[in-house]
């Protein structure tokens, strides 16, 4: 794509007037731009001071979003990143799958550090509930692929929005009326059983479990209609952010196919993972690590294998926030950051993990990929054939040497960490206004 369609395209898709930052939006999306774990958790609790509701709209407990607040981390799977304010409203729209086992794990995690969640957490009732079942068929499957397995988390994503598309499922809804729910869960424990090829499947043990988590949140009117919800809410002039979990390249349509997630973390998912319409979307802030990071399996072009790579895993910390994996690490590959921007519409980026780049003599940045003779750039090949196939352009930048984690302004960052920044937003067209510089609440520089 030529640079001039990109700027015209740019202008056409984006909102005139609209808060970029996310700091003073009415409605703010916050995407991930990459292969996911860019530090959407720590922006949305940044941004969450700010807003009334907090709302995830797709996956489920495979993310695991870091915030680390004073002395205390906290890994959020699928409580929404707001939850730590007393003041915000946290939703799981209709979008989300749910393991009502893991929500209540997580919710063990707040109540330790003393936060009360009572009155602020809400359901979605048209949200499908993740059960054993799910979790033994992707763990099953996965492991049938043998090497061509996708490394999924293993929670049981994929076969939850398998069975919501088969309609077969069982939506947290069906939890108002138990008797009911009991029947809907044999029929489903059928169907499923024959689908996945699951046998001597323990009912009465989940079926238990099940009861205790669905009378606490009956019990506390915590399953409701969030769409109408959110209707309310945007009617009563709330601010809402929404929270995506996993990342653009991890899409199911946009990502790198099959080594993906079985949602669309893409910003259209939050219409159809809310309910509201395009239009109430004010403000997108796109999340990109300085550099790449990948767990799970699938190729990417820009991973490194050699010292670097060593350094980018050990000084960034690179571990799955859900399973413990290592993730893989590489340079920026800023042709799928184009290519996820051009599909989000980002009106600003959250560039985190900057202080993770210091110590190394040069940086590369991929800014296109050669496939055979072609030249790519803004577009990822939708084969997996044809983009493990291409190799990354790159363009090297000086490096930097200083410990930035205690700067707090932009003018005060070393001249070549200065230069990175602006050639990525050079790059993009998009301003840059958050920089991660460690993983603390405090640890980000706001740039005008
Ligand atoms: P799944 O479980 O069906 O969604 O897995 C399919 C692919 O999606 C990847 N995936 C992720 N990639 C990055 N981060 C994720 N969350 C955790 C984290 C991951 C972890 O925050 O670190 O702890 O391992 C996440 N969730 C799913 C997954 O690796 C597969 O490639
Ligand atoms: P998410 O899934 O996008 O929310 O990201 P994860 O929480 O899975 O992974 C990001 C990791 O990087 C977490 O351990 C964060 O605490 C950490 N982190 C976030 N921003 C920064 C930053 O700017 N610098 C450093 N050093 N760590 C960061
Ligand atoms: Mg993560």
């Amino acid at each position: 794509m030529e640079a001039t369609n990109l700027e015209n395209y740019r202008a056409r898709t984006t909102k005139e007037g609209a808060d970029v930052d996310g700091f003073g939006s009415n409605f703010a999306a916050v995407c991930g731009l990459q292969w996911g774990d860019e530090g959407k958790g720590k922006l949305v609790d940044i941004l969450a001071e700010n807003y009334d509701i907090c709302a995830r709209f797709n996956g489920g407990n495979n993310a695991g979003h870091t915030v680390k607040v004073g002395g205390v981390k906290y890994a959020f799977h699928l409580l929404p990143s707001g939850i730590l304010y007393d003041s915000c409203v946290n939703i799981l729209g209709n979008g989300v799958v749910v393991d009502v086992c893991g929500l209540f794990e997580e919710i063990k995690q707040i109540e330790t550090n003393n936060i009360d969640y009572s009155g602020r957490l809400f359901l979605s009732s048209r949200a499908h509930l993740v059960t054993k079942m799910h979790r033994l068929a992707d763990q099953q499957s996965d492991a049938k692929k043998g090497d061509k397995k996708i490394g999924t988390t293993g929670k049981g994503i994929g076969p939850a929005y398998a069975t919501r598309a088969l309609r077969i499922g069982l939506r947290l809804g069906d939890f108002l009326d138990w008797d009911l729910f009991a029947k809907k869960y044999d029929t489903f424990i059928e169907r499923a059983s024959e689908f996945f090829g699951i046998e001597d499947y323990d009912k009465e043990e989940e079926l238990e479990l099940l009861k205790k988590h669905r009378d606490t949140l009956v019990e506390n009117k915590m399953i409701i209609n969030t769409e109408s919800y959110l209707h309310k809410a945007l009617g009563d002039g709330k601010k809402i952010m929404a929270e995506g979990a996993n990342a653009l390249m991890l899409d199911i349509d946009f990502g790198t196919y099959p080594f993906v997630t079985s949602s669309n973390p893409s910003i259209g998912s939050i219409c159809t993972g809310l309910g509201v319409p395009p239009q109430a979307i004010e403000t997108t802030v796109g999340v990109v690590k300085a550099f790449t990071t990948r767990v799970g399996e699938g190729y990417f072009p820009t991973y490194l294998e050699d010292e670097v790579g060593v350094h980018l895993q050990k000084v960034g910390k690179e571990f799955g926030t859900t399973t413990g994996r290592p993730r893989r690490c590489g340079w920026l590959d800023l042709n799928v950051v184009q290519y996820a921007t051009l599909i989000n519409g980002c009106s600003s980026i959250n560039l985190t993990k900057l202080d993770v780049l210091s110590g190394l003599k040069e940086i590369k940045v991929c800014v296109g990929y050669k496939m055979g003779d072609i030249v790519l750039t803004g577009e990822v090949p939708p084969n997996i054939e044809d983009f493990e196939n291409c190799e990354a352009i790159y363009e090297t930048l000086p490096g930097f040497e200083e410990d930035i984690s205690e700067v707090k302004k932009f003018e005060d960052l070393p001249e070549a960490a200065q230069e990175y920044v602006r050639f990525v937003e050079k790059f993009l067209n998009i301003p840059i206004t958050w920089i991660g510089v460690g993983a603390g609440r405090d640890d980000i520089i706001r740039k005008k």
